[in-house]
């Protein structure tokens, strides 16, 4: 006979099957034409009379971050008021009324009220509803024997509900190479929850389902994969098993991961590390996630343009594996106050309180990530005098 299964590790199959309904949600907009539509006039922005159309994909993510809100809640009434995402769930439809998005408990009343965030577009908010309120249930026997020594009300959680939202609208169909990582396409855009601890902000639990991994065998539709990762204390568990030393780019060098839109005064000091290959792709978690699966050996960012919910759940994953996520400009600060070896990690629970808005959650200093800790130094070091 199982154990009952701890709080966390119920917790952790609740966030597996409310990420893959958002992984649904996410590919049933590209694959259903009344939904598609909606997407592709937003992007080419042709009817600029209807405002919904211009924020389709905002409702796209809206609408995934409230579901997982309305189902964690519905699980863990403690973790109300502790779950954050990026957007805001006010929205205006086309005769600018103001509608709170949110899932109701009855299928026909989420039905009714995004109908009237579509302009009455019944055809789109059923097929929307549907999805939402699919009982979903992943399996994973190795979720399931989790034990932790905290509980739900222990933490809180960051939603980024489409990471790599201009991938994804733009929705090239590249598919990933067996043995690399895509630079751009659908595959970049992530479903990402990251879950931290309330007291000291450390991120304990993420959960990553990527809606467009690979083509099925049609040809024609997208099918996902989901990766999680917990660290907390003496438990280090990820889903993820590196199944080979090193992947043709890394060789021996030093294989670094950029925004194509990185400082060209960062690229030239990173090209400069001997050995060193600069490579580029969209998406930060995505980017995470490459150094998570091993493809890279660190990701570099140097500004404050990433925010809370985008390292949250891929720098848990990190961690699993013994690395992490670190605040890039603390690091350099620490080498030259000669505190080396100081890794700035990343915290969750802690606003900017001097800030306003989304800026309050910037991942301000920019960002580090890495499995092996020894590539900070090297990092830091060459970009010492370059930057800040
Ligand atoms: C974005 C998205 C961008 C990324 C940016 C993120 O999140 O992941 O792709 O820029 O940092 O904040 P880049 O691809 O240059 O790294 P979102 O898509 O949720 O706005
Ligand atoms: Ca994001």
């Amino acid at each position: 006979m199982f154990a009952k299964a701890s709080g966390m590790a119920e917790l952790l199959r609740l966030l597996l099957s409310v990420a893959e309904k958002a992984a649904n949600v996410a590919r049933v907009c590209r694959q259903e034409a009344p939904l598609f539509e909606l997407l592709v006039q937003e992007k080419t922005g042709v009817d600029k009379n209807k405002k919904f159309v211009q924020d389709f994909k905002t409702l796209a993510d809206v609408l995934i971050q409230e579901m997982i809100r309305h189902d964690v809640c519905a699980k863990f009434p403690e973790l109300t008021g502790f779950i954050h995402g990026e957007e805001s769930n006010k929205f205006k439809n086309g005769l600018g009324e103001s509608v709170i998005v949110r899932v109701c408990a009855q299928e026909e009343d989420t039905t009714a009220l995004l109908a009237k965030v579509l302009d009455g577009d019944q055809n789109a908010a059923s097929l929307l509803t549907k999805v939402i309120h699919q009982d979903l249930q992943i399996k994973d026997e190795t979720a399931e024997s989790l034990q932790l020594s905290i509980s739900p009300a222990d933490v809180g959680i960051w939603i980024d509900p489409i990471d790599g939202t201009s991938q994804y609208i733009e929705g090239k169909e590249e598919e990933e190479p067996d043995e690399g990582f895509c630079p751009f396409g659908l595959p970049c855009a992530l479903v990402l929850i990251g879950v931290y601890l309330r007291s000291t902000g450390q991120p304990v639990m993420g959960v990553i389902n990527q809606p467009f991994n690979h083509k099925d065998s049609t040809g024609k539709g997208w099918k996902g994969q989901h990766l999680w990762g917990v660290s907390y204390g003496e438990v280090n568990v990820c889903s993820f098993k590196h199944r080979r030393p090193s992947c043709p780019q890394k060789r021996d060098g030093l294989s670094v991961l950029l925004s194509s839109s990185e400082k060209p005064a960062v690229k030239d000091a990173l090209a400069a590390i001997p050995s060193s290959s600069l490579m580029y792709a969209s998406g930060a978690g995505y980017k995470i996630l490459c150094v998570v699966q091993g493809l890279v050996d660190v990701y570099v960012l140097s500004e404050g343009s990433t925010f809370r919910w985008d390292s949250c759940a891929p720098h848990a994953l990190l961690r699993a594996l013994g690395g992490g996520v670190s605040d890039l400009r603390e690091c350099m600060r620490a080498r030259v106050s000669g505190n080396k070896g100081h890794t700035a990690e990343l915290t969750y629970h802690q606003p900017h309180t001097e800030s306003q808005g989304v800026d309050r959650w910037a991942n301000r200093g920019g960002i580090i990530a890495y499995l092996d800790s020894s590539i900070i130094d090297k990092v830091v070091a060459a970009l010492a005098g370059k930057i800040f």
